[in-house]
């Protein structure tokens, strides 16, 4: 795990910035900001460094929070990332002006430990569990307002408690969120019941492209920038969307596929840690988990999606002949 205790490395110094990646999700924002209450508890200063759009949802977490927008960030404070399996996730405006970060705290299998200090986890559901557990084991008091946002992140990155992921350890790390007085309903209703039809009228666009292929072991769909650009919606009303790929019957894997102007987001899912989505992912120039990878790739062959498709029909194959 970590070279060193979380607390030594969280309480040396006065001040931080904190980020984590771009197209944040719900771990990445939880665990920013619980790291900025855990310091903001010490007194030592610690800026959240925007780097992306959060989308409604999340920003409704964050109301109370300051953030320092990417382009004008002191770069001479060290830098904490969360939630990042490579530095260039904590996007373009932070890598270019750190030659290294101070720590790096993750729960990627592929993390390439790309900091000075690291702590991953890969057996945790979520950075927001390695966070927790760091911080019940090396008896550091946090409260309510922190619990939340921890549970955040594990409730939204172990999809509500349904993937592998989720271990007797979670639980645990539950129990002792809610001795803190976390009302998960609120949590839950916060995150889940928030939608928008503007997201619904994307998604039937999604359900409109699914295909399933390969003996009924591979799903994919995708949907395009100007699918965006007329239902108005925001890039995060996606979130969600490829468990659908992965939910039909006799699917293995699934994938879905966002096409923009200049680029391909591919996000990638499997029923269990078998099938290895975090190697294909690889293949593409993206890492993640053994059931839920993904990458992004320059949008350059316009024949991209049938070739992503036979990529991963193969994938399946090979992984069936062993
Ligand atoms: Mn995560």
């Amino acid at each position: 795990m970590g070279d060193r205790k979380i607390s030594a490395l969280l309480f040396e110094y006065s001040a931080y910035n904190v980020v984590g990646h771009i197209r944040p999700d719900g771990d990445c924002v939880g665990s920013q900001l619980a790291i900025f209450n855990i310091l903001k508890a010490k007194n030592i200063q610690c800026n959240i460094i925007k780097n992306d759009d959060y989308g409604s949802i999340l920003s409704s977490f964050m109301d109370s929070y300051a953030v320092v927008d990417d382009g004008q960030f002191d770069s001479t404070l060290p830098l904490i990332c969360v939630d990042c399996s490579d530095f260039k996730r904590a996007g373009v405006n932070i890598y270019k002006k750190y030659n290294k970060p101070y720590l790096n705290i993750d729960h990627h299998i592929s993390n390439d430990k790309f900091a000075d200090h690291n702590i991953i986890d890969a057996n945790a559901s979520s950075t927001a569990q390695v966070i927790a557990e760091a911080l019940l084991r090396e008896n550091i008091d946090f409260d309510k307002k922190t619990a939340e946002v921890l549970y955040l992140g594990i409730m939204t990155d172990s999809n509500r408690f349904a993937y592998d992921t989720t271990t007797l350890a979670t639980i645990k790390v539950v129990e002792a969120l809610m001795a803190k007085g976390i009302r998960i309903s609120e949590i839950f209703q916060k995150v889940y019941e928030h939608d928008t039809l503007r997201k619904y009228l994307l998604l039937e666009r999604f359900l409109h492209n699914v295909t399933v292929f390969e003996d009924g072991h591979c799903c994919t769909s995708f949907i395009t920038e100007n699918d965006f650009v007329e239902t108005q919606a925001e890039l995060l009303d996606t979130e969600g969307f490829v468990n659908y790929t992965r939910q039909i019957n006799g699917v293995k894997v699934g994938a879905f596929l966002e096409f923009h102007e200049t680029y391909v987001k591919c996000s990638l899912r499997s029923k269990d840690a078998t099938w290895r989505m975090d190697l294909l992912a690889k293949k593409f120039g993206g890492g993640g988990h053994p059931a839920a990878a993904g990458f992004n790739v320059e949008l350059k062959d316009t024949n991209f999606y049938a070739k992503f498709k036979s990529a991963l029909a193969e994938h399946v194959r090979n992984i069936l002949k062993n």
